[in-house]
Formats: C-alpha cells, structure tokens, sequence
C-alpha cells in the first residue's frame, strides 16, 4: 500500500496535518489536494478541535504545486491550471482561512510556490532556522497564487512583495521574522516542539474569543476605521456572552488560572 499523502492526528484538542510526500518536498498532486481538503473538512465539522497545526514531512514543508504532472510534450495543449487553482488550490487556502480556530504552521524546510502561500495564510508562522520562502513562481512563467498576492503585500509591504514575486528570490527564516512575514525562526531541532506547545497552549485559551478574533482580522483588511469600530463592537458583544469571559474574569479575581472550555 503506498503511504498517505497528507497525515492527520488529533490529540489535546489539536489536529496536527503533515504534508507527506517528501521524496518531491511535499509538492501537490491532485491526490495529495483531496487528502488536505478532507482533513480541514474534518478539523472543520469538529468542535473538539480547538488549534489546527500544519507541518510537513522529511526536509521540506512544501515546494508548490507538483511540476512532473505539468510536462507538456512539444505539440500537446497547455494544460488548464486556472482550472486547477479553482479546483484545488482556492478552497484550499479558503478552507484553511476559512478555520475558526487558531492556525499554526511550523514551516520545516523550504516552502516554495504554492507551499510558501499555503503557510502565509496560517494565523502563526514558526519556521525552521534553515527554512526559506520562494514565491518560485515567476521562475516558471506563472503568476503567485494561493493567495499570495494578497497575503504577502500586507504582510511585508509592497517593495519587498513585488521584488519578492518578480525575483523569486529566496528569503531565510530570519530574513522572513525581521520583515514580519511568519511570527519567529527557531531552532531546527526544535520547531516540533516549541510548535506543538504552542499548539496545545492556544488549544486551552478562550478559543471563541479567538475564534472572534480572527474574524476581526480578516475583516480590517477590506474595512474603514468606522466600519472596524463596528465590528469591534459587535464581536465584543459575542465575547463577553461567552463562558470563557466570564471564567477569565472570576479567575482573574480569585487570583487563580483560569479554566477555558472554548465556549
Ligand atoms: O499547476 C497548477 O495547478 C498551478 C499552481 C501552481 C502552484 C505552484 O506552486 S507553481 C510553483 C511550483 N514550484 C516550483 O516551481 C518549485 C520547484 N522546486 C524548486 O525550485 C526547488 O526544488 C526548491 C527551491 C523548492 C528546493 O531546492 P533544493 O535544491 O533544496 O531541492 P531539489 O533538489 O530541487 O528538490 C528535491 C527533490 O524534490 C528533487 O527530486 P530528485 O531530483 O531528488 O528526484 C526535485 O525534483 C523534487 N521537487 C522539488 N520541487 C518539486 C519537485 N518535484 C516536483 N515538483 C516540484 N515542485
């Protein structure tokens, strides 16, 4: 039996995903698309799952989209690849945006193309010290997708995007941490470790004030200050309904940790 593409365990209210191709560094077939897709359908659709973390197998996390199902012998029509970013690559940065809880990925080796996207559009980066980002793409003719246009411009500014995007040039994990594209470079031995703490930590915090938190997020991209205080305003009406604010406060007052359920 050939090994599963995409691993998936749940433990401690956190789904841990491993890419798991790593003969290619993780990159995409279309198998590989279904099994990442049925996991986050599944991380989805269970409310016991309070962290989602993404990693990959072996020494890379993620080389983009798999470029020996993209020869085209001379003579043979280009292959549909809007098609394939509608198809594959779309929902699956939706579904992973799309989490309602908290979304680290602890980049292991080299993410490049679609497999540096697919790790900008997690909540909490970590990365390797001998990890780098590549938007490889413009090496091969192809535009940045998966949502890096959008990602990495908010993420690191227009000039380092654009050079970044036109130059697919490599960016080291510490060069990616001081220009605020992931959360911090550790040590490679590591990573594992100080991801699934974290993992685990987030997996016992108040996870709908997160949850709230994330929507609040996503939603300052696209809204005015007026619109944002509004929304502020009314996820903060959520928060303070919820169990946990109100544990977080008792707890706080009878100076002890507090004991979060997520609800
Ligand atoms: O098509 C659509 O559906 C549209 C969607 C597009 C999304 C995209 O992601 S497009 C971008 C595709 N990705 C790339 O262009 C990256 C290609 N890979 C590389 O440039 C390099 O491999 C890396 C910079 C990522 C890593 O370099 P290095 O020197 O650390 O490793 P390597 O020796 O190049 O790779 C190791 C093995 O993985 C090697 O196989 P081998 O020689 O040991 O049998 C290499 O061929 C294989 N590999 C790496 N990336 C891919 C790959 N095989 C297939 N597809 C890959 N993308």
């Amino acid at each position: 039996m050939s090994e599963p593409t995409v691993l998936f365990a749940r433990a401690d209210g956190v789904a841990t995903v491993t890419l798991n191709r790593p003969a290619t560094l993780n990159s995409f077939t279309v198998e590989m698309h279904a099994a990442l897709a049925d996991a986050l359908s599944a991380i989805a659709s269970d409310d016991t799952i309070r962290c989602t973390l993404i990693t990959g197998a072996g020494r890379g996390f993620c080389a983009g989209q798999d470029l020996n199902d993209r020869a085209v012998a001379p003579g043979e029509d280009a292959p549909n690849i809007g098609e394939s970013i509608e198809r594959r690559y779309n929902p699956m940065v939706r579904a992973v945006r799309g989490l309602r809880m908290p979304v680290i990925c602890a980049v292991n080796g080299v993410a490049a193309g679609a497999g540096a996207n697919l790790a900008l559009a997690c909540d909490i980066v970590l990365a390797a010290r001998s990890a780098r980002f590549i938007q490889a793409f413009c090496k091969i003719g192809l535009v940045p997708d998966s949502g890096g246009t959008w990602t990495l411009p908010r993420l690191v500014g227009p000039a380092r995007a654009a050079a970044l995007m036109m130059l697919g040039e490599a960016v080291s994990a510490e060069q990616a941490a001081e220009w605020g594209m992931i959360w911090k470079a550790v040590d490679d031995d590591t990573l594992m470790t100080e991801a699934t703490a974290l993992a685990r930590h987030l997996a016992g915090q108040p996870t709908t004030g997160l949850a709230l938190i994330k929507r609040a997020l996503a939603a300052s991209a696209g809204n005015t200050l007026d619109e944002q205080l509004d929304l502020e305003r009314d996820l903060q009406t959520l928060a303070g309904g919820t169990a946990d604010y109100a544990e977080g406060v008792r707890a706080f007052l009878d100076k002890r940790p507090p004991a979060f359920t997520g609800r």
